[in-house]
């Protein structure tokens, strides 16, 4: 701990957690005063084996960003609307904004006979789940609006009918989601 207020007087720490990957680690995490989000790992006997600090919060230190030649100071690189980590974790590509991140996932239940829709979320953004059925030039709304929050995945039941399985979905975005606060 001592090294760690010489790395990072500033740090305000809000979790320790011990990890068992491989080897058992102590994980600090942390921010500092500009903002910063900083995560330490130190193995059991007190030796520190990484110092991350991501400034933009998009879940990839800043040495990994400068690495990739991604902007440390810009949660979303390429524009797209879509976090540089989460592009990278979900299949898109933070450099490229042709290249969408998967949100969405559907699977027929025959047990309870209806569609499930996963939807992948993260902080900032407010998600909907749309549907256009076949033959319709409209996408509706389904199921409540949600904000995102960091690794929240959402199942939503859709109702089989008919028309159904000639459905197309889509997941709407909107800036503004706050995992603390109420959607609507
Ligand atoms: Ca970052
Ligand atoms: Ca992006």
């Amino acid at each position: 701990m001592e090294l760690l207020s010489h790395l990072a007087p500033d740090l305000e720490i809000e979790k320790v957690g011990k990890t068992a990957e491989g080897e058992a680690r102590w994980v600090i995490s942390g921010s500092l005063a500009d903002g910063a989000e900083a995560s330490t790992v130190v193995s059991l006997d007190g030796r520190l084996i990484s110092f991350e600090v991501d400034h933009d919060r998009d879940e990839i230190g800043d040495v990994h960003e400068i690495e990739a030649g991604l902007d440390p100071h810009n949660p979303d690189s390429d524009g797209d609307r879509y976090p540089d980590g989460f592009e990278r974790r979900r299949g898109g590509n933070p450099h490229d904004r042709d290249v969408a991140p998967r949100l969405l996932g559907v699977r027929f239940d025959r047990e309870s006979n209806v569609l499930v829709a996963t939807v992948e979320s993260f902080r900032g953004y407010n998600f909907q789940l749309e549907v256009r059925r076949a033959g319709s030039p409209e996408w509706v709304p389904i199921g409540e609006r949600f904000c995102g929050g960091g690794g929240n995945v959402r199942e939503i039941a859709v109702p089989v009918d008919g028309a159904s399985g000639m459905a197309l979905f889509r997941v709407s975005m909107t800036r503004g989601g706050d995992p603390e606060a109420e959607t609507e």
